[in-house]
C-alpha cells in the first residue's frame, strides 16, 4: 500500500461538530463497508477484528500507556478529579485512534459528541468494538502507508492546531489559593529573589468577585489594572481563570444580558436551566448557539482592556455540583429516613443520593441547547460544550486583537485543538501520574492538541520535592509548563523547598529557557508540517521495543526521566547509538556516546539527562529570566553527525500572520567530511546572526565551529 485510502460516512442526521474543517471527500450516507469492519443495523455498534500484532494508539486524554489495546475507554467529558486506573473518562472526548498493523496505519475518527464507548480488546482480545449512544454521527477511516502520510491527511481534515505566543512556553506558576493582589506580588518577588525564570502567574477563582466571570474582587484585588501593568513591566503575564457557569445575581451584567437575550441553556419548560457550581446557582451559557458563543466571548474584552493576554477556561464539561431539583429529591430521601430504624439498603440509597448530587449523569438530560433554531438535549452534544467555550474565547481574541493569546482549557473535543491548548486536569501528586503525563502526550498530539501540559507536581495532595523535581524534568519539554496545586495542599512553588530542591528545580526551569527558541520552533514546525511533538519510540526507531517510560520529543530527543521515588539511576532502553547529554545545574553540558541496548544510567536530581538521535540537534539560546528577554541573534547547536544531519528552525511573531505564510524558516544540511563539517543553508531567520556548532565525535572529542550565518553557502 503506498497511497492514502479515505472512507467517509454519515449515519442518520448528525448535529454538526465542526471537528472536521474540510471534507476531503463527500460522506456516503447510511452505508458502511470497509475491509474487515462490521456493524449493527442501526450503526450504533461497529466492530473491527484485530490481529495479534495490532497496536492501538490515540484517544487523547485517556488513561493507560501509549498502546491502549486491552483497555476500555469512554469518550465523555467528565469532571472527575481522581484519575485512578479503573477510570474510563477524563475531561476530554478525543475520538481518534490509530491502529498500526504490519500492513498499514489506519486512522479512525468517530465524529460524534455523544457518549462513545470503546472496547479495545478487553472483552475479546482480538476485537475492537465501538458503541455509540446516538446513531447520528459521521465516521472517517483513513489508511496510510506511513504514520507521517496519515498525519498529513488527518490534519487536512481537522485543521491546524492552535499556536500560543512564545511566552506561553515560559514557566507558569499557579495555585488555587492565591487570594489577593498581595499574594501575587509575593509570588513575583519570590521568583525574582530566587532567580527563577517566570512568564506567567495564573489567577484561580479567588480573584473574582464571588466567582462571577469577568469581574475582579475590588477588596482583594483593589488595583487590578496596576497589578497587571506592574507584572507586565517585570516580564510576567497574569492568566485569569474563566469558569463556564454564570452566577445568577440581579444587577450582574453577564447574567442579565444572558437572560434577556436567551443565551443560556434552558430546561424542559424553556426557562434558563439552573445548576450550582462555585458561584452558587448559575446558568450555563449556550456555547453551542453561535450568537451566544460570540456574546460570551465579547466579555473577555474587559480583562484584555487592562492588559490581560492569557486565560484558562475551567469547569466546562460542564461540571455541576447539584441542581435544586436533585437536591430536593435527596433532601426528601433524608427526611423520610428513620434514624432509629434505617435498613441497610435505604441507607445505601441515602449515601448514593448524596454522592450522585455532584456531576450526576442525569443532569445531561435536564437541559437543552438552541442549535440552528433547533432545541437539542444536552446529552446528545455533551462533548461539545467545553470545546465550544474554547472557541468562544478564541473567536473573541481574534476579533479583538491581532496578537495571539495564551489559552488552555479543561474539557474538549477534537476541533478545540484549533482554538486553544489543554491542561490535563486535576491529577494528583503521585508518581503514577508523572508516568501518565508522559503517555498522555502522544495520544493528545494524535488528536491535534499540541499546546499541552499537566499540572506539574500534581494538583491534589502534598508533593514531595523529589517528585516535583522529576516531574520538571519531563515538563521542561511540554509546551505548556505550569506548576499548579490545589487549595489545602502544601505550597508547591519552587522557592518553598529546601535549597537542594530549589536548586534542582531552578536548573530544570533554566534549561527550559535555554531551549525555548528551539521548543517554540519545534511547536511551530509541528503545527505547520502536520506533525506530532511527542512519539513513542517505535515510531521513530524502526524495530524499537515499545516502552511506556520513554518518549521521543521532536524526532530528536529521547526523554527518559526518572519516574520512581528514591532512585538515583534508571534503566534506559537505547534503540540505536545515541549521544547522551548531561545538562548540569551551572548551565554546562557534557556528552558521551551510548550504544544500543539496555543501560542503567545514573540520574542525579539536579541533572537533566537527555538522549540525542544521530544527525539531529539540540539547540540552545542564552539563559534569561523572561521570554521577552530572549536573544535570538546567536544559538548553539549540539549534535553528532554521521553522514548527513539536518536542522530546521522556524520563527514567527505574535500575530496570526504565520497562518498565511508569514513566518521564517531556515534549513541546514550538515555533512561530515573527514575531520570537518560542511554546512549549507536554505532560507533564513533575520534575527539569527551566528551559530556555534558543537559536534561530538567518537571518544567524546568535540569539534566546535563558530559561524556567522551569512557565511553559509546556499543550498
Ligand atoms: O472544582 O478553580 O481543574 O485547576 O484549581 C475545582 C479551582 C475547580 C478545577 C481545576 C483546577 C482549579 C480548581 N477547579
Amino acid at each position: 500500500m503506498n497511497q492514502i485510502v479515505r472512507h467517509f460516512f454519515c449515519f442518520g442526521a448528525p448535529i454538526a461538530t465542526d471537528s472536521i474543517l474540510s471534507e476531503r471527500i463527500p460522506p456516503q450516507k447510511n452505508a458502511f463497508q470497509v475491509g474487515q469492519w462490521s456493524q449493527s443495523q442501526d450503526f450504533k455498534v461497529l466492530k473491527l477484528p484485530l490481529l495479534e500484532s495490532d497496536k492501538v494508539y490515540g484517544f487523547g486524554q485517556s488513561l493507560g500507556g501509549f498502546n491502549k489495546r486491552g483497555q476500555s475507554i469512554v469518550s465523555y467529558c467528565t469532571d472527575d478529579p481522581v484519575h485512578t486506573e479503573e477510570k474510563k473518562s477524563l475531561y476530554g472526548a478525543h475520538n481518534f485512534f490509530v491502529v498500526t498493523s504490519t500492513e498499514c496505519f489506519m486512522g479512525v475518527f468517530v465524529d460524534a459528541s455523544c457518549r462513545v464507548t470503546y472496547d479495545l480488546g478487553l472483552k475479546k482480545r482480538n476485537q475492537l468494538t465501538i458503541n455509540l449512544a446516538d446513531p447520528d454521527y459521521r465516521l472517517l477511516i483513513l489508511e496510510a502507508p506511513t504514520l507521517k502520510t496519515l498525519m498529513d491527511e488527518w490534519f487536512e481534515w481537522i485543521g491546524k492546531p492552535y499556536l500560543p505566543p512564545i511566552w506561553g512556553l515560559g514557566y507558569i506558576q499557579s495555585r488555587w489559593g492565591y487570594k489577593s493582589a498581595q499574594d501575587i506580588r509575593d509570588v513575583l518577588e519570590q521568583f525574582e529573589a530566587h532567580r527563577i525564570p517566570l512568564d506567567g502567574i495564573c489567577l484561580d477563582i479567588d480573584y473574582m468577585e464571588r466567582y462571577k466571570d469577568f469581574t475582579v474582587d475590588p477588596e482583594t484585588f483593589p488595583d487590578f489594572e496596576n497589578l497587571c501593568t506592574e507584572t507586565r513591566e517585570k516580564g510576567v503575564h497574569l492568566l485569569p481563570i474563566i469558569d463556564a457557569g454564570v452566577k445568577i445575581e440581579a444587577g450582574y451584567e453577564v447574567y442579565e444580558q444572558g437572560v434577556e437575550k436567551g443565551y443560556f441553556c434552558t430546561n424542559a419548560e424553556g426557562f434558563p436551566f439552573v445548576g450550582a457550581v462555585w458561584p452558587g446557582l448559575v446558568h450555563f451559557p449556550d456555547f453551542l448557539n453561535e450568537d451566544a458563543r460570540i456574546w460570551f466571548g465579547s466579555h473577555y474584552k474587559q480583562l484584555m482592556d487592562v492588559g490581560i493576554d492569557g486565560f484558562w477556561n475551567d469547569m466546562n464539561e460542564p461540571a455541576i455540583f447539584f441542581t435544586p431539583e436533585r437536591l430536593k429529591e435527596v433532601k426528601e430521601l433524608f427526611q423520610k429516613a428513620e434514624p432509629d430504624a434505617l435498613d441497610v439498603m435505604p441507607f445505601f440509597e441515602l449515601l448514593d443520593g448524596a454522592r450522585t448530587l455532584i456531576n450526576n449523569d442525569g443532569y445531561q438530560r435536564d437541559f437543552f441547547h438552541q442549535i440552528g433554531g433547533r432545541k437539542v438535549v444536552h446529552e446528545r452534544v455533551h462533548n461539545q460544550y467545553g470545546y465550544r467555550m474554547t472557541q468562544s474565547a478564541h473567536g473573541a481574541f481574534r476579533a479583538l486583537s491581532s496578537e495571539r493569546k495564551v489559552l488552555f482549557s479543561r474539557a474538549s473535543l477534537i476541533g478545540a485543538h484549533r482554538h486553544g491548548g489543554l491542561w490535563m486536569g486535576d491529577n494528583a501528586s503521585w508518581w503514577s501520574h508523572l508516568k501518565l503525563n508522559m503517555t498522555m502526550l502522544v495520544g493528545m498530539n494524535l488528536c491535534g492538541f499540541l499546546y499541552i501540559g499537566a499540572d506539574t507536581g500534581g494538583f491534589s495532595h502534598d508533593v514531595e520535592p523529589e517528585l516535583l523535581i522529576r516531574w520538571h524534568q519531563l515538563s521542561m519539554f511540554t509546551p505548556l509548563l505550569r506548576n499548579h496545586s490545589a487549595l489545602g495542599t502544601q505550597p508547591q512553588e519552587p522557592y518553598v523547598f529546601e535549597k537542594w530542591a530549589l536548586d534542582a528545580l531552578r536548573a530544570s526551569i533554566q534549561w527550559r529557557y535555554r531551549m525555548i527558541f528551539w521548543q517554540f520552533s519545534n511547536l511551530l514546525k509541528a503545527t505547520l508540517q502536520k506533525d506530532l511533538l511527542f512519539k513513542p519510540l517505535e515510531w521513530v526507531f524502526e524495530g524499537a521495543e515499545p516502552t511506556d517510560t520513554q518518549v521521543i520529543y521532536a524526532d530528536a530527543l529521547m526523554l527518559a526521566p526518572v519516574l520512581d521515588r528514591n532512585q538515583s539511576s534508571r534503566i534506559v532502553s537505547i534503540p540505536e547509538k545515541m549521544l547522551m547529554l548531561k545538562l548540569d545545574a551551572e548551565g554546562n553540558f557534557e556528552g558521551s556516546f551510548i550504544e544500543a541496548g539496555l543501560h542503567r544510567i545514573p540520574v542525579a536530581l539536579h541533572e537533566q539527562i537527555v538522549y540525542l538521535k544521530k544527525n539531529k540537534f539540540l539547540v540552545l539560546n542564552d539563559a534569561m529570566k523572561h521570554v521577552c528577554e530572549l536573544d535570538k541573534t546567536h544559538l548553539t547547536c549540539v549534535g553528532f553527525v554521521e553522514g548527513e544531519g539536518t536542522l530546521d528552525l522556524f520563527d514567527a511573531d505574535q500575530t496570526y500572520g504565520y497562518e498565511d505564510g508569514d513566518f521564517e524558516s531556515v534549513h541546514f544540511t550538515i555533512k561530515n567530511v573527514e575531520a570537518d563539517y560542511h554546512i549549507t543553508q536554505k532560507g533564513s531567520i533575520e534575527d539569527l546572526k551566528r551559530i556555534d556548532w558543537v559536534f561530538f565525535k567518537h571518544n567524546e572529542i568535540t569539534v566546535q565551529k563558530r559561524m556567522e550565518v551569512d557565511e553559509y553557502e546556499d543550498a
